[in-house]
């Protein structure tokens, strides 16, 4: 195996000093650890316990909502939540996203339609989707891209227009807002994701929030295999339910969540500066006057401005034990089980293969600063001289 794959699996010592996307964010390790003692003396370790019944009145009172259900994870979350909304048959989606959004719904072999993004923010673009409406179409699942809100107000028009359910796959978004709200609170349901890299982590878990309490009530059973009491299965469930050593790294992380948005937006603007004169990169801006989480630095190459391309970027950082990503490439759309269907395989989607081809995603978090982002532009600013100094030479020898 090489270094490199060593170190991005975590097996070589280099990984601890590596720069990664999504290192975790820890918070504070004594109150993380005093939460695990007490939990151990306690005994509880699952089924609905004290912790995570805190974390889901902590999420709820974040979000501004009447009710959240913590879940193991965003994936089993999104799965609950489009079964208990009856979304079957097909479900709108964008390509440009994790695949665990598609596979949730094909899981439940309900199939997902892919609708291509927009360019400025990477989200579905509401005017796809009324053309891949059919009869068969149940629903829209949308997604809040890097923590950027998708157009909710135009979806809930699409949405209520078509009598389609609306639900927001927001596992990016914790503490973002759309027009002064809190994601969370839109749609049908909204589904979070905790996993390990995102910006609050449970180790790994999520939560589904709504101000639906009947539908909140019926998500809690279907997680705990639908059980409704002792001896009583009202009907079908999972075991979707969040351990309480997750719910204390995730109230843990909570309580720091002004302390992460600062270090994220120190780094965002970090990184501004220091690329500020890079050729053919562009960062996608942060929302100007709505509260955003900055856990995704994302930016774009493009080619024809820089002297190399986004992957020869990429494997140069990757040799240096950078490990910067090029989220979501493909696109769902050019992954299986999606590929090979016959609805799938010819569908255009020119702005999600654009910007599948253009996108880098940097390191942020706890464990990035100032100097790092400084070593990372540096790197990159190196191997674009020697790339045009590579050209100029080759240049010359055809020009003589
Ligand atoms: N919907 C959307 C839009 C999502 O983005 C996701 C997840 C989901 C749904 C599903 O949520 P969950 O069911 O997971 O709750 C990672 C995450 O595993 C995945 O949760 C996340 N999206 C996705 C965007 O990123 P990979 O395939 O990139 O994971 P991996 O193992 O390559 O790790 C990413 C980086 O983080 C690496 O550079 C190493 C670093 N890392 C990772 C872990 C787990 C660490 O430094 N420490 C760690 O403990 O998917």
């Amino acid at each position: 195996m090489s270094k490199t794959t060593l170190a991005f699996l975590g097996g070589d010592p280099a990984f601890s000093t590596a720069l990664h996307v999504g290192r975790p964010n820890i918070g504070d390790r004594d109150a993380f650890m005093r939460r695990v003692e007490e939990i151990l003396d306690r005994r509880w370790l699952t089924n609905s316990g004290p912790v995570v019944t805190e974390f889901e009145e902590k999420l709820a009172e974040q979000l501004q909502v009447s009710d959240v259900i913590a879940v193991c994870n965003a994936t089993v979350g999104l799965e609950l939540a489009t079964r208990a909304l009856g979304m079957s048959g097909e479900v709108i989606v964008p390509s440009f996203t994790f695949i665990a959004t598609a596979h949730a719904l094909q899981w439940q072999e309900t199939s997902p339609v892919f609708a291509d993004i927009r360019k400025h923010d990477h989200n579905i673009d509401p005017l796809a989707i009324e053309a891949l409406i059919t009869e068969k179409t149940s629903g829209i699942l949308a997604v809040h891209c890097w923590g950027r809100p998708v157009d909710i107000e135009a979806l809930n028009v699409v949405a209520k227009r078509h009598n389609l359910k609306l639900l927001f796959d927001a596992s990016h978004a914790f503490a973002c807002d759309y027009h002064g709200q809190p994601v969370g609170g839109f749609g049908e349901a909204e589904v979070f994701s905790f996993h390990a890299t995102k910006f609050i982590n449970a180790l790994e878990g999520g939560c589904i929030s709504t101000n639906n309490p009947e539908l909140a009530e019926e998500l809690r059973y279907m997680r705990n295999f639908g059980f409704r009491g002792y001896d009583d299965v009202g009907f079908l469930g999972v075991n979707g339910k969040m351990n309480e050593i997750s719910a204390a790294m995730g109230l843990t992380n909570l309580e720091s969540l002004e302390r992460l948005i600062a270090v994220n937006r120190e780094n965002f603007d970090s990184y501004q500066q220091a690329f500020a004169d890079f050729p053919g990169l562009q960062f996608l801006p942060a929302p100007e006057n709505d509260a955003f989480n900055y856990q995704y630095v994302v930016a774009e190459i493009y080619e024809e401005e820089c002297p190399l391309a986004r992957d020869e970027l990429i494997d140069v950082l990757w040799e240096e034990n950078i490990f910067i990503r090029r989220y979501f490439y493909p696109g769902c759309h050019r992954m299986e089980p999606y590929r090979s269907q016959s609805s799938t395989n010819d569908r255009q989607l020119p702005e999600t293969d654009a910007v599948c081809s253009r996108v880098l995603v940097f390191p942020t978090g706890e464990t990035v600063n100032g100097d790092a982002i400084r070593q990372v532009s540096g790197i990159m600013f190196q191997a674009i001289e020697q790339a045009k100094e590579v050209k100029l030479a080759i240049e010359k020898r055809s020009n003589a």
